[in-house]
């Protein structure tokens, strides 16, 4: 059993009692079951910190040998190894410690530190695996310049590789070679990366705008360079961007990226070698889809953004975990934006904030953006922390400005490059550089929550004037029970009944402000008095979703179909939509769990028929539009949630929409056959985008001349996109065309990992009878395996999103979950851990579902020797 966990508090952060300029690391990699590493530390006492004659290394799974000082054996009564730390008493002011311990990679499967995967050896290292390695100081703000020698078998690991520059290589006796990597920046340990195997290597470079040329190299599984090359030309567009849009250069000689199908985040930016999840690297238009190539394209970006925002300016402790990952997440989807649909990439945005942020943050792991407490660090890793993160950087661009806002990250880079700070660094110096006082917005760091906006509205005809009264409010979270007012940008338009919008005159502020405007919201309750406006106008509230909260106005049918046709904000349009079906879902609801009949109104056809009939204009755009709410979206608008009510009322809206515009969707379906050869790009991709969705919206109708063209058109594909689109249409349809289409799936692409990803991912996600009983066998699959990340998120991560059969009411989705969760705890507790949050919000859901969740978490909650990280969750859960 683990020993309990502790909390680690951010009021305890102390600076480190000493510090470790210099690294010199020397790994011999002598089977995969074992490797020796022989560490050599320059350590000093810091002056900042606590003075203290004892030194205390993290470690885990790491069995030290020896122990040295200033090249003086120690004798095994001045140190003392337990199974968290390496304590060495009576230490000089400064001195070199030597240590020499063993790891034992293949038996890693918790895939932190260094482990094997099938073409050798990788290292992950955030936030605490570098202590899986060697005992050190292994925390953000210790930061040194390493030089790493690496030995391994030549020819079974013919690629050697490690932070930095490659300095010197060579051979040794018994087939052995060495390679000595030295990289010149100071880094925290977190970013230490090292990779020895047998990969191909696809090579370029890239030209600095100061003229200097860097090196880039992908290395990749041997036979799979053809699927490099779009990660590759992803790299060069971003380092251009990132010298166009902010100013910064790519600081290094070599830039490689590494792609390992056994990882358990997407990628991780390691100082010059990045190592990337092969689903996040590799690409090919007959086994990726448009989603992927996107996801790529933005997943590449962001690395190499963070080598600026992350390595070089740091985080000082965990909980500042969203200086680097808001600001880097913010600044992917800035690029996504200019290289995409800049309306898309926001839709496509606020859906993942509404489908896994607001979630979280009504549940009981709530918790603020910097985080007060975490038992282990990597639970804290969230769509909180990530999504939220970067909504609290955009909300500062658009109170500063985004020429402020640039002058701020340069003032950044100016006060802090080298150093690890805390957000408030970055929020400083946005301040300084623009003169806004974000005094009061720190408070969106240290507030958990999503708060609520109820927007009142009056017109007086005499004097036209209009008036919006907006009232902030936000619910209690763990810990905090009640919440001070937050500074809340609010984007806003006023449209005329024509739909033209009204030139805006704020009342006490002197200048018109054309027809959109941004509020500052700071009070509880704010009046803002609109001059001058010639009739009732509709508001267009939040334009972009300026700010991650839920706005409340009691808009009707009319004013949303206006907001829908004419808003000039193109999120507003998007937003207009759902809130027509939203209402209307949530009436269906009702309904629904009354035992009233369902009905929708023509309006409502009408409304999306509209959209159908302009798709040409922007035919990404109105396949967004046209996507209803997602299950768990309108979920979390309920009092007690009935996920089954909620997943019939909406395929009953979709099949309401399908009848009715029955033909304006097989018309998009023959109209927006992708031409010629496939290109993943934005315009191709909204085209197959609106297309697959026809199809689908069509398939629910459950026509045999539809399923007919859903097998051809898997037959027939040229491309995974709209391969998979028909695959996913048939899996949910109760048909005897289904089986056939999943297994010959399969059979076709059974030596093709990421493939064989989506069949688990799309037999996991159907609604129909028997999934709980089809993934139960999946876990069984040869195909299947505990072991490895990529296989547990398609199966079991799809699984615990599908809203029909993990919730099925008899408990044997839940059942399912729980046993393999189990069992994948003791393999790799932190997939496991996010297993595990499927059932965090049980208290959420009506009482048959609430009683069997809560079982289910009690049953986790009560196995011997559970790890920490399921622990905490589970622990936080049924608190
Ligand atoms: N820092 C990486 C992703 C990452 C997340 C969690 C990890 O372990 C708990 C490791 C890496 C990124 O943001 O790209
Ligand atoms: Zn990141």
């Amino acid at each position: 059993m683990e020993a309990p966990a502790s909390t680690v508090y951010l009021k305890d952060y102390r600076p480190p009692s000493f510090l470790i300029p210099e690294v010199v690391l020397d790994i011999d990699l002598q089977s995969e079951d074992e490797a020796l590493v022989q560490a050599t530390l320059a350590v000093r006492r810091n002056p900042e910190g606590a003075a203290s004659g004892t030194l205390v290394l993290d470690l885990d799974e790491v069995a030290v040998e020896a122990v040295a000082i200033d090249g003086e054996p120690l004798v095994p009564a001045r140190w003392q190894a337990d199974a968290r730390h390496l304590t060495i008493r009576d230490v000089p002011e400064s001195f070199r410690l030597a240590t020499r311990s063993r790891i034992h990679p293949r038996r890693n499967t918790k895939l932190m530190g260094i482990y094997t995967s099938s073409t050798g050896f990788f290292s992950l290292c955030e936030a605490e695996g570098f202590r899986r390695i060697t005992p050190f100081l292994d925390r953000p703000d210790v930061m040194a310049r390493y030089t790493v020698t690496l030995h391994a078998d030549e020819e079974r690991y013919p690629v050697l590789l490690a932070n930095g520059n490659l300095e010197a290589q060579g051979a040794e006796g018994g087939g052995r070679h060495w390679a000595r990597w030295v990289d010149p920046f100071p880094k925290p340990s977190y970013l230490f990366a090292v990779v020895a195997a047998r990969l191909d290597r696809e090579q370029d470079s890239f030209r600095t705008r100061s003229g200097r040329s860097v090196l880039l190299q992908f290395f990749v599984e041997p036979g799979k360079l053809d699927q490099g090359r779009f990660a590759l030309d992803a790299l060069k567009q971003a380092m251009k961007w990132d010298e166009e849009r902010y100013g910064l250069e790519v600081d290094l000689d070599e830039y490689n990226v590494v792609a390992v199908g056994d990882f358990n985040a997407g990628a991780m930016e390691n100082k010059g070698l990045n190592i990337f999840n092969t689903k996040l690297v590799l690409a090919r238009a007959d086994i990726s889809t448009d989603g992927d190539f996107n996801f790529i394209d933005r997943t590449v970006a962001h690395e190499y953004f963070h080598n600026w925002t992350g390595n070089r300016v740091t985080c000082r402790d965990w909980f500042q975990l969203a200086l680097k990952e808001g600001l880097t997440v913010f600044r992917e989807q800035q690029y996504a934006g200019d290289r995409y649909s800049r309306a898309v990439a926001r839709i496509q945005a606020v859906r993942n904030l509404r489908t896994g942020q607001f979630p979280e943050d009504a549940g009981p792991m709530a918790h603020p953006v910097r985080p007060a407490a975490y038992q282990q660090v990597s639970n804290f890793y969230t769509a909180t922390v990530y999504q939220k993160g970067a909504e609290l950087v955009r909300m500062m661009h658009t109170l500063v400005g985004p020429e402020n806002f640039r002058k701020g990250i340069a003032l950044y880079f100016r006060l802090h490059d080298g150093h690890a700070v805390t957000t408030d660094a970055l929020v400083e110096a946005i301040e300084q550089a623009s003169g806004a006082d974000l005094g009061q917005f720190r408070l969106w760091y240290e507030q958990a929550g999503t708060p609520r906006l109820a927007v009142r509205d009056r017109y007086d005809e005499a004097t036209h004037t209009y008036e919006l009264t907006v009232t902030q409010s936000c619910p209690p979270t763990p810990g905090q029970p009640t919440k001070q007012a937050l500074h809340i940008p609010l984007a806003v338009g006023l449209l005329g009944p024509n739909g033209r919008e009204f030139a805006l005159r704020v009342e006490g502020e002197k200048n018109g402000r054309g027809t959109s405007t941004v509020l500052s919201l700071r009070g509880e309750t704010e009046v803002f008095r609109f001059l001058d406006v010639p009739a009732r106008p509709v508001p267009s509230l939040a334009r972009n979703f300026s700010a991650p909260v839920l706005v409340d106005y009691p808009y009707d049918e009319d004013a949303l179909q206006l907001l829908l046709g004419y808003d000039s904000d193109p999120f507003n349009r998007w937003e207009a939509g759902q809130r027509l079906a939203m209402d209307l879902l949530l009436v269906g609801v009702a309904d629904f769990r009354a035992g009233r009949p369902v009905q929708f109104p023509d309006y409502l056809a009408q409304a999306f028929g509209r959209v159908l009939a302009d798709a040409e204009q922007d035919p990404a755009f109105a396949a967004e539009a046209l996507s209803l709410p997602p299950e768990v979206v309108v979920a979390e608008q309920l009092q007690e949630i009935d996920p089954l009510a909620v997943h019939r009322v909406r395929f009953a809206m979709r099949t309401f929409l399908a009848e009715r515009l029955h033909d304006a969707f097989q018309g998009a379906y023959e109209r927006y056959e992708t031409p010629g050869a496939y290109s993943p790009d934005a315009v191709s991709a909204g085209r197959r985008a609106l297309r697959n969705l026809s199809l689908a919206f069509l398939m629910d109708l459950g026509a045999p001349t539809t399923r007919q063209r859903a097998v051809r058109q898997l037959e027939t594909a040229t491309n995974m996109t709209d391969a998979l689109a028909a695959l996913s249409a048939l899996a949910n349809c109760d048909c005897p065309e289904r089986r056939v289409a999943l297994d010959a799936f399969y059979a076709k692409w059974q030596d093709e990992p990421l493939v064989v990803d989506k069949w688990l991912a799309t037999e996991a996600l159907s609604r129909l009878p028997g999934t709980v009983e089809r993934v139960r066998d999946l876990t069984l699959h040869p195909a299947f395996t505990l072991q490895n990340p990529n296989k547990v998120y398609a199966l079991l991560g799809s699984f615990g999103v599908n809203q029909v059969n993990f919730h099925a009411a008899d408990g044997s989705g839940y059942r399912l979950m729980t046993e393999q969760a189990l069992l994948l705890d003791a393999v790799n507790p932190q997939v496991a851990s996010r297993m595990v949050r499927n059932f965090e919000r049980y208290g959420r859901f009506e009482p048959v579902r609430r009683d069997l969740m809560r079982a289910a978490l009690e049953q986790i909650a009560a196995k011997p020797g559970l790890s920490r990280e399921t622990a905490e969750v589970v622990g936080k859960a049924l608190a």
